[in-house]
């Protein structure tokens, strides 16, 4: 170790926790990677280390980036070394053992490439014992179709974070519409942009503000579904 790198075992936890602030906004995955391990190792649970560490690194990221002192490069680079800490926390959060609850097909929409939310959704559903089919970034209304007639899902989730695609969403909505599948599905939106008024107005179901929301959500969804079905006569 070099004299000016700094020895991220020997901090104290909220010393670690602001140096992977830090760490996020400078853009460095190694050393995300390293401290996400640390705290493991110290008994942090790992949505504990997901949303104290990552997630709100992150959004200092973005407050920086909306006021013009960081530019896409730097954070393309902070998403990175985001992702070096969730590729360690992903399989942990997921490690419930839970029963599949349900099934949700998620995409952020045509002409936005912002994953990260998404990705956290996915992490977080899959943790409380979702199956999760992520069709990507960029996705036109025809991928949506596809996929929710290939794994016939409980749930539809899109995700926009910009102003520009979110109206999307109403595209894939009216096209579920046309084909008389709308109310098969269970349609939930989120993106830093949206709120729940929009969702309404785009004709989803439910609006979800963050990934602990989208958990909670969805599983009072399918216990309504399932007391539903135990409540019909008729086969589920
Ligand atoms: Co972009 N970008 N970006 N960007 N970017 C924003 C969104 C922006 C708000 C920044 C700003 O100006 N302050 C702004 C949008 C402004 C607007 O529309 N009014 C913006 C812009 C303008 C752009 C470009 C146009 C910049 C340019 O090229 N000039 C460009 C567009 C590219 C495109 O999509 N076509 C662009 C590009 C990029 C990068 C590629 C550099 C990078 C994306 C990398 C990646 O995702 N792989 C990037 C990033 C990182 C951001 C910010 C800084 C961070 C987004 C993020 O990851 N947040 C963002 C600023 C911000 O949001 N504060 C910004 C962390 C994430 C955990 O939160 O995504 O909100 P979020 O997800 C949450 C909830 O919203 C919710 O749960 C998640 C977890 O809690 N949720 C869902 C999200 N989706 C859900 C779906 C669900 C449920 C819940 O389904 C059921």
């Amino acid at each position: 170790m070099s004299d000016d790198e700094i020895d991220l075992k020997a901090l104290s936890d909220d010393d670690l926790v602001g140096q992977m602030h830090d760490d996020l906004y400078d853009g460095l995955k190694d050393e995300i990677a390293e401290a996400v391990m640390i705290l493991l190792d110290r008994g942090w649970e790992p949505y504990k280390v997901l949303t104290v560490a990552l997630v709100e690194g992150m959004r200092i990221v973005g407050i920086d980036f909306r006021d013009g002192i960081l530019f896409v490069p730097e954070v393309l680079q902070s998403a990175n070394a985001m992702k070096g800490g969730m590729t360690i926390l992903r399989p942990l959060l997921a490690e419930t053992g839970a029963p599949r609850v349900g099934k949700m097909v998620i995409g952020t929409v045509k002409g936005d490439i912002h994953d990260i939310g998404k990705n956290l959704v996915t992490m977080m559903m899959e943790g409380a014992g979702f199956e999760v089919i992520d069709i990507g970034i960029n996705n036109p209304v025809e991928n949506y179709l596809a996929a929710i007639e290939e794994h016939q899902p409980d749930i539809l989730g899109m995700s926009a974070l910009l102003t520009t695609t979110m109206p999307y969403m109403k595209v894939v909505v009216e096209a579920m519409k046309e084909k008389g599948i709308r109310d098969d599905y269970v349609v939930m939106v989120g993106g830093a942009p949206l709120n729940e008024e929009f969702a309404m107005a785009v004709g989803a179901d439910a609006y979800c503000a963050d990934a602990a929301v989208t958990v909670d959500m969805a599983q009072e969804i399918m216990k309504r579904r399932h007391n539903q079905r135990g409540a019909d006569p008729r086969p589920a």
